[in-house]
This record gives structure tokens, C-alpha cells and sequence, in this order.
């Protein structure tokens, strides 16, 4: 759900932005409009688990998780914080690990397995603005993000993001063959590297915002975080009707590109596109990939 920027923030609440990535199960995003001067740590707690998540209309998936979601909670940081990740393993059979996308360091050391049972706790500075992904890099890693293991990081950039409304889309593909009547995606490995997916999804549900539109203001500005976790796909991301007033390449204000009708979010990335919706009516969201599309990667904006 979109979720309107308040005017400021109290000082206080920067140590609760855990809070604001709990309740990203509905994608409302914590507000940032001020950001303070001094840097903070932005503490995440992820668990990793298996859940059986609905990722269709009428169609569940037993999917490995961060925090029993796909996509996991979106994680909100400013430039200069320290982000501290700590990654309890509630999978008794393997081990998980999180990438994320947004740090600049070590691998082996940010990004190591975590046995199974097992909690540790990592953390990095963000010095990038931007939108990115974050996934599990346990080898095989296309296994990992296929079965669900992905999730949003934003870092606002010094002095924050002008006031907008603001949405989250996560898109990505499940693989696998329908089984028990059509009501279960059995999800395979072999069908991650050799076949084409079964269902896309905004949001971890194909067709969810076509169902259930995303409401919007006539006029008001909007910003659209897209994240491209695949494992494997990109997105075409088009707004039908509109074009966008600028593309944050990335999410990074210092890469703008404007009056752009269709941008290619690459697998692995995100970017931030902005635009304002003129006129009342019912707004298509799509990757413009159209066989994807069709697949479940189409959604609504509803402008009153
Ligand atoms: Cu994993």
C-alpha cells in the first residue's frame, strides 16, 4: 500500500525504523522527509524460514523466506547509517545468507552463510543513495531468489526525498509445475534453469494490483520504487497513460532521466521512477515484456 510522507519525523523514532520494515508486509513504506545530520544504525532482524505463501489467485507455493513474506520486508537507511543485519536461520536443513545490494564490502564476510539454527549478526555502512535489492547469496543463488528469498533496501540521500507518495514494487517470477488441482506450484530448481516461469508478480503475487488497485490522488506526485529481483527476469516498467516526469537510475538523485515512457530495470536492480497523474481514471502497470506481463507482472493505479 502507498503510504503518504509526513511533513517531518521526530528525532526519536530513528532508532524505530525496525517498525517501519515490519509492517512492509502491506509495502506502506516508514516515512522520511528530514533526515537528521548524524548517522544512525538502522537495526533489521531477518529470519529466515519456509512459508507457504500465496503467489497466485488460488494458487499457494511452499517458499523459503525472510520473515515469512515475499518479497521480505522493505529496509529503510539514510546515507551514513549503519545498517546491522541480524540473520537467524529457522531452516533446519540449509543454510541462508542475505547480499545486499546497497554495501560496499567483503562477501565472504557480509554476506556469509549462516548454518542452519545458527544467528548471526552483520553490519555496513550505506554511502550510496539509492533503491536496491537484497537477496540470499547461498549458493545455488538462483535456487535461493526463485524460492523467494528477496526483498527492497532504500537509502535516502542527505537532507531526504521530496515529499511524495510513495509505493514499493518488488517484481519477480516463480517457476515450477501446477500440481494438486492447480492450487500448489510445485517449485523446482531444474525448472528455474530450463523452463520459463509459471506466474510473474508485483509484490510476490501475479495480478495482485490488478485485483486490488493501488489507490492515488489526481495530482498529487508519486514516487515508484521498482525492484527487478527475477532471479532471472528484468522489467520494462510502463505506467499505460502516462509518462514518467523522471527516472532515478538505481534511485540515485544524481542519475535523472526524464520524460521517459518505458525503463528496463535490469535482474538485480531497482530504479525510481516519478510521475503525476493528471486526470482520474485507471492506470495499467506493467512490465511492457508483455508475454511477462500476462504472466502476472500487471497491475493498477486508480487516480480519483
Ligand atoms: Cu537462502
Amino acid at each position: 500500500m502507498p503510504f503518504r510522507q509526513p511533513k517531518s519525523r521526530p528525532a526519536a523514532s530513528r532508532r524505530l525504523r525496525l517498525a517501519a520494515t515490519l509492517v512492509t508486509a502491506s509495502f506502506a513504506l516508514g516515512g522520511v522527509a528530514a533526515a537528521s545530520a548524524a548517522a544512525d544504525v538502522v537495526e533489521v532482524k531477518l529470519t529466515a524460514k519456509h512459508k507457504k505463501v500465496k503467489i497466485a489467485p488460488g494458487v499457494h507455493m511452499k517458499a523459503w523466506t525472510f520473515n515469512g513474506t515475499v518479497p521480505g520486508p522493505v529496509v529503510r537507511a539514510d546515507v551514513g547509517d549503519t545498517v546491522e543485519v541480524r540473520l537467524h536461520n529457522a531452516d533446519q536443513h540449509m543454510a541462508h545468507s542475505v547480499d545486499f545490494h546497497a554495501a560496499q564490502v567483503s562477501p565472504q564476510v557480509v554476506f556469509r552463510d549462516v548454518a542452519p539454527g545458527a544467528t548471526e549478526t552483520v553490519s555496513f555502512e550505506v554511502n550510496q543513495p539509492g533503491v536496491f535489492l537484497y537477496h540470499c547469496g547461498t549458493s545455488p543463488v538462483l535456487q535461493h531468489i526463485g524460492m523467494g528469498m528477496y526483498g527492497a533496501i532504500i537509502v535516502d540521500p542527505i537532507g531526504g526525498r521530496p515529499p511524495a507518495n510513495e509505493t514499493v514494487l518488488v517484481q519477480s517470477e516463480f517457476y515450477g509445475k501446477l500440481k494438486n488441482k492447480g492450487k500448489t506450484l510445485k517449485s523446482s530448481y531444474k525448472a528455474m534453469r530450463t523452463k520459463d516461469p509459471k506466474y510473474t508478480a508485483f509484490n510476490g503475487k501475479a495480478f495482485r494490483y490488478q485485483r486490488h488497485p493501488i489507490d492515488v490522488e489526481v495530482g498529487e506526485p508519486q514516487r515508484v520504487y521498482v525492484v527487478a529481483a527475477g532471479p532471472t527476469l528484468g522489467s520494462d516498467f510502463h505506467v499505460v497513460g502516462e509518462i514518467f516526469d523522471a527516472v532515478q537510475v538505481d534511485g540515485n538523485p544524481a542519475n535523472v532521466l526524464t520524460g521517459v515512457s518505458t525503463y528496463g530495470v535490469p535482474a538485480g536492480g531497482a530504479s525510481l521512477f516519478e510521475l503525476t497523474f493528471d486526470e482520474p481514471g485507471s492506470y495499467p502497470f506493467v512490465t511492457h515484456a508483455f508475454r511477462w506481463a500476462d504472466a502476472g507482472a500487471l497491475g493498477l493505479f486508480r487516480a480519483e
